[in-house]
């Protein structure tokens, strides 16, 4: 995709109040996507945005683009079916860890596999923000709560080490305090052809007092140069650290099919259906050779 000048940097602003609180790590989320959007060039009209239920699933109401709001959880399997029924649109589906990985995980490992050309943007907070501070699957063991009193004793989901393992085509980790790097990191999921998670690290200044931006500033650091996101083994090692989260890209493979591509419906005929003729004579054929 090419740079666009005649792309607003405004073209994406959505006049409308945000029921964010102040401070919290989602505002730059979203400036972050919005600028990607207008550097990549990509116009509203390709756009769509898909979320789920949660304080971060209401982002798409805040970009002037097409979105599909669904329900808690099923973010991914709306998205993948947007942009199977048109491969032509910019497809993002944007939601909490909650709404990803716990409402949504039964959905989370079959899109990995399935490898739609979407970019999925996950906004980590570690709690369930919307429903005011329980633990999601990524809070930490000993996490305490309102609900989690005694402190989480599961063991955490680690979504980057789970979507290498499946061998996922972009994975990624960001950190919503930097918007310059975050949006970089977006430019390249947007721009890769396939699926493209990238795990959004978010300051939930209400309900988290633990990972707040000072904790962030203290247990990130970005890979550098010499770090190959096609090492897979690498990778793995990389997901397993905790002391310092890494951010940037982590993995990436090309090799897997992409999901349209492989869909026997583009097999012969790569128009997507809104776009060919209907041909009644095919269903009475059909019909017939069944009587
Ligand atoms: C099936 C279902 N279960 C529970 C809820 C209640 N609920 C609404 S938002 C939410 C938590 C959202 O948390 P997360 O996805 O982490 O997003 P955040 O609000 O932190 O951005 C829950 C549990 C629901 N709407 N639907
Ligand atoms: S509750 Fe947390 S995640 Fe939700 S808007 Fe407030 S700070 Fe952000």
């Amino acid at each position: 995709m090419k740079e666009n000048a005649a792309v607003s940097p405004y073209e994406f602003d959505e006049p409308i109040d945000i029921a964010w609180c102040p401070g919290c790590g989602n505002f730059a989320i979203t400036k972050a996507l919005k600028l990607a959007l207008v550097e990549l060039g990509i116009r509203r009209e390709n756009l769509v945005m898909v979320s789920g239920i949660g304080q971060a699933a209401k982002s798409p109401h805040y970009i002037n683009a097409s979105f599909f709001n669904g329900l808690h959880g099923r973010s991914l399997p709306a998205a993948t079916a947007v942009k199977a029924s048109n491969p032509g649109l910019t497809v993002i589906a944007e939601s909490g860890d909650g709404c990803t990985y716990g409402e949504g995980g039964g959905h989370f490992l079959p899109t990995v596999r399935r490898n739609p050309d979407i970019t999925n943007l996950v906004h980590d907070n570690r709690v369930y923000g919307l429903t005011k501070g329980q633990a999601s699957p990524t809070a930490p063991r000993g996490f305490r709560t309102p609900v989690q009193v005694a402190g989480v004793y599961l063991e955490p989901f680690n979504p980057i080490a789970v979507s290498i393992a499946l061998n996922a085509s972009f994975v990624a980790r960001a950190y919503s305090g930097d918007v310059e790097k975050t949006k970089e990191i977006m430019k390249k999921a947007i721009s890769h052809r396939g699926y493209a998670l990238i795990d959004i690290l978010q300051p939930c200044v209400s309900f988290n007092k633990v990972n707040t931006y000072q904790w962030y500033k203290e247990h990130t650091y970005y890979l550098g140069d010499e770090y190959d996101p096609r090492d897979r083994e690498a990778a793995l090692w990389a997901s397993f650290e905790t002391e310092k989260l890494p951010l940037g890209i982590i993995y990436t493979n090309n090799d897997n099919p992409v999901f349209e591509d492989a869909f026997p419906l583009y097999k012969e005929n790569k128009k997507p259906l809104y776009e060919r003729t209907r041909d009644p004579g095919i269903l009475r054929a059909f019909l017939k050779s069944k009587v």
